[in-house]
């Protein structure tokens, strides 16, 4: 607000040269010849580079982990490489004195293309006779797996009720407010890479750079000024980024590349994109018996780097039917390739689908058996006692969920018996009201994602340097990486409660692998609960140093003292010394301290989550009007309970939850990456790919019950995607409930007029 932020396009190192890319405007084509004659011509021009002038200096990279050897991909190369696999991969860069310049010059470029059959959708990847995306793989399938609890062949063919849905849920992506943005500065003096670049995670940045250009790690250096949303976009490493940072060691000069919206909808990365046919199977009385999915998921042309294509898939199919009791599941999970850009990482990861799967066949159900939602969700919640902490998918859950006391708290925080009147007093009056609910889990503060795998650069831990400054202050240096959640702020108070000194008196340092400790970054829900207790344990271990120092300059042992606000007492007397007096003795009269004394001013702890992630949980409502004439859905309440463990700062905690919801009624009503059958995208501006609008947004009411994990410190799990994972579901579910006396039903989201109209057969 204040013009002060400084993003990676403010940064303007002496010598900066600015990057545009021509990029494939074919979804498959060969590249028969590139001319850059002209384009070099232009003044200002400094370089033109296509593939093989990148390939000297950068390996091509392929994603893969030990763990799943069943998931495959390709190599994949900076700059595409005789052929282009979608619409927007980078073929070529142009280096020169400006961008205006680099984007003239790029329009210059003349390329002879030989246009190739296109495999557009997940359903053409798997037909019989389609093309193959990479011939050396043999088919389209990245990733294909069956998983199963129970007997579900037994248990469908024998049920009273099956429900059966065909759902469709569309590629989407992140939209951060600040999109993707890299200068990178090689200097060949030093022989160092140093990086100012827009990225959640800048540890495993330094590593991927590192390997793939050849470079020692400590050669590489990443620094992220401020972060304008990541969402899970910035988490991967792109081609393009690649070019950029090859393009600076050859040129041995700084390269500022920062993406325009246009080219941020056909290059960043895209998710969701499932096809699932799914089936819940429950008796007469409710009971349910088991779920089923089979899900095709579209890839994209390579599986994303290094984090991989599959993890919103895995999730996506073994979150279904989580948050209830069953006897059965079966699952089918294949993740193909096509002609478009890679799917991977955004807010929620697979999560929001295995809710919607879920959710939508719950009140599918719920309206087959004449049973209240919320009852019918009561009736079969999960209970850790009965059937223990993992699920028939083979999630673990890690103890009991708080599914019950949720119900309660948003059941209370909605009215909902005087709302289900007040919803039939509408319906009197030609108002079509709907109530949805969607139960979630969250699989949070994820620690080792990989296992240890030596092929990917993922950190489990966080760490954290407490430093007490002369001044009797504290600058606390993370390996968190802030994106605008304010993550700071809570790590500041965490911090300040454990030195008993007050919010202001903390510095937050973070955001440079040269002066951080190492650690993950910021995703998966992960920052406070993983880097916070790094921050905890750290700050607890100060304090005690402090106490040593104090109890040299007192005489006294440091079990007898107490640390209060800026100072420490010997207990029960009026005996005590500054906390200035403690630092200014820490730094500057280190040698009159005994020499096995631990009297350190700085210290480092990390954290490491031993569970692949901590299982939140909760639930959420939404009351939506529907206009049956123009399929027009207008958004009137929204609830959320949640249960993070404990919440270290409350505002922040709802608003990451209001920000998340509001990306999920995106998904539920909006947002589309839509292709048409060449693979050409048709939404690839913010005017065709809808973002929710403050305006049309509800008010978002929150509850939480608060159940502490139990083996840390702090006792929190992660926030940051509740929101995402419940919402689509339950706006879908509002609608579909509104729907219900005209005997429609809508399994596609977004769920646009133009569909609720098809659905009511007001249209064809
Ligand atoms: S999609 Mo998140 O940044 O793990």
């Amino acid at each position: 607000m204040t013009g002060r932020g400084r993003y990676t396009d403010d940064v303007r190192p002496n010598g900066l040269l600015h990057a545009s890319f021509v990029r494939s405007q074919y979804a498959h084509a060969d590249i028969l010849r590139i001319d850059s004659t002209q384009a070099l011509s232009l003044p200002g021009v400094i370089k033109v580079f296509t593939a093989n002038d990148l390939l000297t200096i950068c390996k091509p990279w392929t994603t893969q982990f030990t763990q799943v050897p069943e998931h495959r991909s390709a190599p994949q190369s900076p700059l595409a490489n005789g052929r282009a696999l979608w619409q927007g991969q980078p073929v070529a860069i142009v280096i020169a004195n400006s961008r205006a310049i680099a984007e003239d010059a790029a329009a210059l470029i003349e390329i002879e293309w030989e246009p190739l059959p296109v495999v557009a959708t997940g359903a053409a990847a798997l037909a019989e006779g389609a093309p193959l995306i990479h011939a050396e793989l043999g088919s389209n399938i990245l990733f294909e797996k069956k998983l199963r609890g129970g007997n579900p062949g037994a248990v469908f063919s024998e049920a009273d009720i099956v429900i059966r849905r065909s759902m469709r849920f569309p590629r989407l992506t992140g939209v951060p407010l600040e999109s993707r943005a890299l200068i990178a500065d090689f200097d060949p003096t030093q022989g160092t890479l140093t990086l100012h670049a827009s990225t959640q995670v800048p540890h495993q940045m330094r590593s991927v750079y590192a390997a793939q250009l050849g470079l020692d790690e400590s050669r590489v250096r990443v620094i992220v000024p401020d972060v304008g949303g990541g969402f899970g976009i910035k988490l991967h490493t792109y081609d393009d980024e690649m070019a950029v940072a090859a393009s600076s060691m050859l040129i041995g000069r700084p390269v500022k590349f920062v993406s325009d919206r246009f080219e941020a909808f056909v290059s960043d990365n895209h998710a969701r994109a499932h096809a699932a046919n799914a089936a819940l199977a429950l008796d007469q009385s409710g009971r349910f018996l088991a779920f089923s999915t089979d899900d095709v998921m579209e890839a994209g042309a390579f599986s994303a780097y290094p984090r991989s294509s599959v993890l919103e898939g895995m999730q996506a199919v073994n979150q279904v039917g989580a948050p209830y009791d069953a006897l059965a599941f079966d699952a089918h999970l294949r993740i193909v390739f096509q002609n478009k850009p890679h799917t991977g990482s955004y807010r929620g990861v697979g999560q929001p689908i295995g809710c919607a799967v879920t959710e939508l066949l719950v009140e599918s159900a719920a309206r087959a058996v004449h049973i209240d939602p919320a009852e019918l969700r009561r009736r079969n919640y999960r209970s850790a006692a009965r059937s223990g902490n993992i699920t028939l998918s083979g999630v673990d859950l890690g103890g009991e969920l708080s599914q019950e006391a949720c119900l309660d708290k948003l059941l209370d925080l909605m009215n909902y018996s005087e709302l289900r009147k007040e919803q039939g007093q509408a319906r009197l009056q030609g108002r079509h009201w709907g109530i949805g609910f969607a139960s979630f889990i969250e699989a949070t503060a994820t620690g080792p994602m990989f296992y240890g795998s030596s092929r990917v650069p993922i950190s489990a831990s966080d760490g954290c340097s407490v430093r007490l400054e002369p001044g009797g202050t504290v600058s606390c240096i993370t390996s968190a990486q802030f994106q605008g959640q304010g993550l700071e702020v809570a790590l500041a108070q965490i911090v300040g409660d454990a030195l008993r000194l007050p919010f202001e008196a903390i510095t937050i340092i973070h955001g440079d692998t040269a002066v951080t400790p190492m650690g993950g970054g910021s995703y998966a829900s992960r920052g406070l609960t993983i880097a916070g207790e790094a921050a905890m344990l750290a700050a607890v271990a100060l304090r005690q140093n402090i106490l040593n120092a104090a109890g040299e300059l007192l005489e006294t042992s440091s079990a007898d003292l107490e640390l209060s606000e800026g100072q420490v007492t010997v207990a029960g007397t009026d005996r005590s010394v500054t906390l200035s007096e403690i630092a200014f003795a820490m730094h500057y009269c280190q040698h009159l301290m005994p020499a096995d004394a631990s009297t350190d001013p700085m210290v480092t702890r990390h954290h490491a989550s031993r569970r692949p992630f901590l299982v939140a949980n909760g639930i959420q409502a939404s009351l939506v009007e529907v206009d049956p004439d123009t399929g027009f859905v207008r958004l009137l309440r929204h609830w959320v309970v949640d249960d993070c463990g404990r919440i270290v700062n409350p505002m922040l905690a709802d608003e990451q939850i209001r920000g998340a919801v509001v990306q999920g009624i995106g998904a539920a009503l909006f947002e589309e990456c839509a292709y048409d059958e060449n693979g050409q995208m048709l939404a690839a501006t913010m005017a065709d790919y809808l973002v929710p609008m403050a305006a049309d947004m509800p008010d978002i009411e929150i509850g939480h019950v608060e159940t502490p994990v139990g083996d840390t410190l702090l006792g929190t799990k992660g926030v940051g995607e509740a929101g995402i994972v419940g919402a689509s579901a339950c706006v879908a579910n509002a609608i579909n409930d509104a729907l219900a006396p005209f005997g429609a039903e809508i399994f596609q989201l977004p769920v646009t007029p133009e569909r609720i109209l098809r659905a009511l057969g007001r249209i064809a």
